[in-house]
């Protein structure tokens, strides 16, 4: 079983993940993990954070020259803006974050304390752990990626970037649609024998619990239920020496919750970011009266952001599923496993 837990608040001193359920054997290069928290800062309408930080992981251990032990892999990634103690009370909820929500069920009367951990700054950590299962992922050559599809409704690079000027000059923010896709993964990961083991909802669930994510869609999505069945079922076809295989592939490679060895396709919404320039309306909590929602510094659009982190949930979500089916503990034996296997199925 792969498991992870991620600790840290944005302005605290560090942001903390630890792996636990990486074979033994696996070469981890730290310059790919650090690659990966390079492009999660990436991308036309980060805010000024991203100007003071340069995230890189510290592996405090579960290695031994650069190759995994099996224990528990510890990272550590550094907040340059540690001012957590320093910065002011917030009065007034954000609609649309998660400040009131917070502030009701943990019975806090300062904002702050919700969101320094509410903040997607928390996805550094699942970006360091994504990091190192797209590394165990590539030992069977799965390959995960991502690309903006829409900005505010336009699917142009030049009109999405324009899109993202017109929210940066009236003080707003622009959410969006990104897809993933994930070539090279066999058939048969994840099960429709218990809901819990269904590949498909694993991964919506990874993807979904993203700050910000909204919407999560699998292949052809909600775009199912626009069609008859004879017009989107993806054609069953065999040869020898390719195996089986679709020349469509509407059901995103995942049939009954499981794999089916067509590339994984998954979508996914991400809102507008929460914090406004030109703030809404909200209620000061001290007060109960109106007042306009706090300003904190924040980004414009972060959708090539959640495109980064969708891959990395989803390269957890897919180490399990193939430790599950290949073994664990032993890089070498799990591989053996995985031949195996690919010979049975060709
Ligand atoms: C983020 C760090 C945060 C925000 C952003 C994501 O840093 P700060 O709050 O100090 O500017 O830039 O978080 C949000 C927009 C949010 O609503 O939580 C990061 O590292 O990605």
């Amino acid at each position: 079983m792969l498991r992870y837990l991620t600790a840290g608040e944005s302005h605290g001193k560090a942001m903390v993940a630890i792996l636990e359920g990486m074979p033994a054997g696996l070469k981890v290069d730290p310059a790919i993990i650090n690659q990966e928290l390079r492009r999660r800062q990436a991308g036309f309408g980060r805010g000024l954070r991203m100007q003071i930080e340069s995230d890189r992981a510290e592996i405090l251990s579960g290695l031994r020259n650069q190759k995994t032990l099996g224990s528990p892999i510890a990272l550590l990634i550094r907040n340059k803006d540690f001012s957590i103690e320093k910065l002011p009370k917030v009065a007034s909820p954000r609609p649309g974050h998660a400040d009131l929500a917070g502030l009701l069920k943990y019975g806090f009367s300062d904002v702050r304390d919700v969101l320094e951990r509410a903040s997607a700054r928390s996805t550094v950590s699942v970006v360091g752990v994504g990091a190192v299962c797209k590394i165990f992922l590539s030992e069977f050559g799965i390959k995960i990626m991502s690309r903006v599809l829409s900005i505010g409704g336009e699917n142009t690079r030049p009109a999405m970037v324009a899109k993202i000027k017109e929210a940066m000059e009236n003080k707003d923010t622009v959410g969006g649609v990104f897809e993933v896709v994930v070539k090279g993964v066999p058939a048969g990961l994840g099960s429709f024998v218990q809901p819990d083991r269904r590949l498909d909802g694993r991964l919506a669930a990874g993807i979904m619990s993203i700050p910000g994510i909204k919407a999560v869609e699998v292949g052809l999505g909600i775009g199912y239920g626009f069609s008859f069945g004879s017009e989107v079922h993806d054609v069953i076809h065999y040869k020898k020496g390719r195996g089986f295989y679709r020349t469509t592939n509407n059901a995103g490679g995942i049939e009954g919750g499981v794999t089916n060895g067509e590339d994984v396709i998954l979508r996914a919404c991400m809102k507008p970011i929460a914090t406004l320039l030109e703030p809404l309306g909200s209620v000061n909590i001290n007060t109960r009266k109106p007042s306009r929602a706090s300003v904190q510094r924040s980004d414009i659009c972060v959708v090539d952001a959640a495109g980064v982190i969708a891959e990395s949930a989803s390269a957890f979500v897919l180490a399990d599923a193939l430790l599950e089916k290949f073994g664990a503990d032993s890089l070498a034996d799990i591989k053996s496993a995985y031949r195996n296997y690919g010979k049975r199925t060709a």
